[in-house]
């Protein structure tokens, strides 16, 4: 793979003031919290908050005049580096309040995607955010960058901005069509694993982000996954086998959490890694109750969902984190009464594991999965209780490499259809066939 357009920058030393405009005089402060939250996750230090009460957003400069001369009063006598703004500004917008303020600012769609620029480990993760960076970039290549911002580095600028200020549209398309094209070829790759895994029933852990998702991975399926006090701590997807009882096992699915005001572009860049939460049977979806905004974080959530084409897949709501509720007998009871079909867990300390396992049993029940086997047109007991588990749907006469110098034999390609929670049998139904190859 060739080199990213972006190089990641230590941004320690900046200092960033918060700027949030609101319709009510009172709200906005959660939004705010979790900006000073994507801030300390992208390595600035937050010197304040600046939140203007606003009906109808200024064209020019989102903000009120007077504002923007209080935050430049601000940033001059605090030696403020960065103005990290809580929406989404038009690149005219940007470019105004830069030059009325004198420093750099990022609003939080770039924010967000500079932090996943920071954390993007794998392969896949790094070209989907290539590939939503340089979208972000393309709609605002007519800003002119500040001195300061091309000096400084940090925030902002660990994207594709620093080095294709000066290029053109062209130049940024002809990246793009290559990032899609090997995103393509990522997929093609994941649908045939997919289909390899087919005939096992798909669980996928979602949420907002920091909810435990993958400390519930971890405890369910005694994997190694990075869970830490993070936003944004997984981008990729992770797939492991869980066992829900001796005799049935699915895949769960770990994979990037969600956030209000998630950008757009980086929904669709992230295409083929929120492929394995919309190709799911099931979804498991976490939410740290013990956050003061719970609800609205789960609104979010759904909202994305929505968004992603999830929302209609049947979904487990698991409470998580009731280790550490304020006054948690009656909490606990007044959760229970407000979501009576949720799980109440603490992933951390494996609280409430089994009941969380027996319910996806449950669910599974309802489910089937679908897959393909070859097996010799000879082996007629193996089909008759392939018959008796679920339903063949197709089947064709075939040929197959045969044992030794034999030369081909013949072979039934069957597809079929069974109960979820019969996979246990299938498998060992079909383990002597595994290494079946068809004569080509
Ligand atoms: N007290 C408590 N903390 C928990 C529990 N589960 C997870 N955490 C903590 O919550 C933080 C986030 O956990 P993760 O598992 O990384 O959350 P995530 O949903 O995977 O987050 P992203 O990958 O960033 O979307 C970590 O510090 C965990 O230790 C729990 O049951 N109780
Ligand atoms: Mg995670």
């Amino acid at each position: 793979m060739g080199d990213p357009f972006y190089s990641t920058t230590e941004t320690d030393s900046e200092i960033a003031l918060l700027v949030g405009a609101v319709r009510t005089k009172g709200s906005g402060q959660d939004s705010l919290d979790e900006l000073a939250q994507l801030a300390n996750t992208a390595g600035a230090t937050v010197f304040g908050q600046v939140i203007q009460v606003l009906q109808k957003p200024n064209p020019a400069t989102y903000i009120g005049s007077g504002k923007v001369k209080e935050i430049a009063k601000i940033v001059e006598q605090n030696k403020i580096s960065t103005i990290l703004f809580d929406d989404e500004l038009s690149p005219n917008q940007i470019r105004n309040l830069e030059r009325l303020i004198g420093c750099k600012l990022i609003d939080r769609s770039q924010l967000i995607l500079d932090i996943f620029a920071k954390r993007a480990k794998t392969a896949v993760a790094k070209t989907q955010v290539e590939l939503a960076q340089l979208d972000y970039l393309r709609t605002r290549l007519t800003r002119q960058w500040t001195h300061l911002s091309r000096q400084q580095g940090g925030i902002g600028t660990r994207g594709p901005g620093e080095t294709q200020i000066e290029t053109d549209r062209r130049l940024i398309d002809q990246r793009m069509a290559v990032l899609r094209d090997r995103l393509k070829r990522i997929d093609r790759q994941r649908t045939t694993q997919r289909q390899r895994r087919e005939k096992y029933c798909r669980v996928a852990l979602v949420g907002y982000t920091n909810a435990g998702k993958s400390t519930l991975m971890n405890a369910l399926s005694q994997g190694d996954v990075l869970a830490e006090d993070r936003l944004f701590a997984t981008l990729d997807a992770t797939t492991r086998q869980w066992k829900l009882s001796p005799h049935t096992t699915v895949l769960l699915s770990d994979t990037v959490g969600f956030i209000r005001k998630l950008p757009h572009k980086l929904i669709e860049s992230f295409k083929s890694t929120l492929d394995e939460v919309r190709q799911s049977d099931i979804l498991i979806h976490v939410v740290s109750a013990c956050h003061p905004n719970f609800e609205n974080q789960m609104m979010v959530a759904r909202q994305t969902l929505r968004e992603i084409g999830a929302l209609e897949i049947p979904t487990l709501l698991v409470l998580n984190k009731i280790d550490a509720l304020s006054e948690p007998t009656e909490t606990l009871s007044a959760l229970k009464m407000e979501f009576p079909d949720s799980v109440q867990i603490a992933a951390l300390r494996g609280i409430g594991l089994d009941t969380l396992t027996s319910r996806v049993k449950e669910m599974i029940q309802g489910t089937e999965i679908t897959g393909s086997t070859l097996i010799p047109v000879t082996d007629g007991r193996t089909l008759s209780r392939l018959q008796s588990l679920g339903k063949i749907e197709s089947q064709e006469l075939v040929e197959i490499h045969g044992n030794g110098n034999t030369g081909p034999e013949s072979a039934l390609h069957l597809q079929y259809r069974i109960p979820s929670n019969r996979s246990h049998e299938l498998d060992h139904l079909l383990s002597p066939y595994k290494g079946l190859k068809r004569f080509s």
